[in-house]
């Protein structure tokens, strides 16, 4: 994919997660339909028709695009390329009235060194990110290879390099065993570093350590569209995204930060 189509493919994303943004902001207040309610988690009848919005908008200008999204997939699954879209990532503070959530939009293509075949995650480079905060205004964007912006600015990650003086946000992800695992590093963590921050939405998380605001971001068993976009406008900022995948599909365990901390905060546990 040239850098030309890679900046049509930039704007086209702006554009839908622009959309689903400004649904997003029209009903942070009103009574959301439940699609689904779990102990630790909240999926919304508008989640659905934000993705829904996405595709629409994605569509017109990209058809044959495959697309993975935490709602669904579409388009040609055959596509060496693949929009990965978290329509709204902070599902659960959307919901409470919690004006800390996002839209998450990624393009992927496939690793020139693999057949046309179903293949994992790891086989797929993020080549085109967006991350859109309806409630801030904020928009950070990032191509592989340019300066990633934050509402066209370029952004840098923070150079603090002891855990005394950095901000580290932390996710609990769903499940109860994600939960057990990461409650000791946590006790650990909160000990050894100036703050932990605990949002609640994984592509903000990313954006902030890619914007200075938080020095790392780490959590386990975060599925690819929390993180793709953001993965990449970390990077993008002189960071860090270290990831591995655990057991579910396209699931990950995330370590991303500024490129200055991950040994240290590995070492504590
Ligand atoms: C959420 C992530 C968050 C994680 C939650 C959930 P969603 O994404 O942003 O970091 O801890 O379990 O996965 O479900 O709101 O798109």
């Amino acid at each position: 994919m040239t850098l030309s189509e890679q900046k049509k493919a930039l704007a086209c994303a702006v554009q839908a997660a622009r959309a689903a943004g400004k649904l997003m902001r029209q009903n942070l207040f009103a009574v959301k339909k439940i699609n689904v309610s779990s102990a630790h988690d909240i999926k919304l009848e508008l989640d659905v028709r934000c993705q829904k919005l996405i595709e629409t908008v994605l569509y017109r200008k990209f058809p044959r695009v495959a697309l993975l999204g935490e709602e669904g997939v579409a388009g040609d699954p055959n596509s060496a390329e693949r929009w990965v879209v978290d329509p709204i990532d902070g599902t659960v503070n959307f919901t409470y009235g919690i004006p800390h959530a996002c839209v998450s939009i990624a393009l992927q293509v496939q690793n020139p060194g693999n057949p046309r075949q179903k293949t994992s995650a790891l086989d797929y480079e993020t080549v085109v990110g967006v991350v859109y905060d309806p409630f801030c205004d904020e928009l950070w964007t990032a191509i592989r290879g340019q300066p990633a912006r934050l509402n066209g600015k370029i952004i840098r990650v923070s150079e603090r390099k002891t855990l005394g003086e950095a901000i580290v946000s932390i996710g609990f992800a769903k499940s109860p065993a994600n939960l057990k695992r990461t409650l000791p590093y946590f006790n650990k963590l909160v000990g050894r570093v100036r703050k932990v921050r605990m949002m609640g939405a994984a592509a903000l998380a990313l954006t902030y350590v890619a914007s200075g605001r938080f020095d790392a971001y780490i959590e386990r068993g975060i599925r690819l569209w929390d993180i793709a976009a953001g993965g990449l406008i970390v990077e993008s900022a002189g960071g860090e995204f270290w990831r591995e995948p655990v057991a579910g599909e396209d699931a990950y365990r995330l370590l991303a930060s500024n490129g200055r901390l991950r040994k240290k905060l590995q070492s504590l546990g």
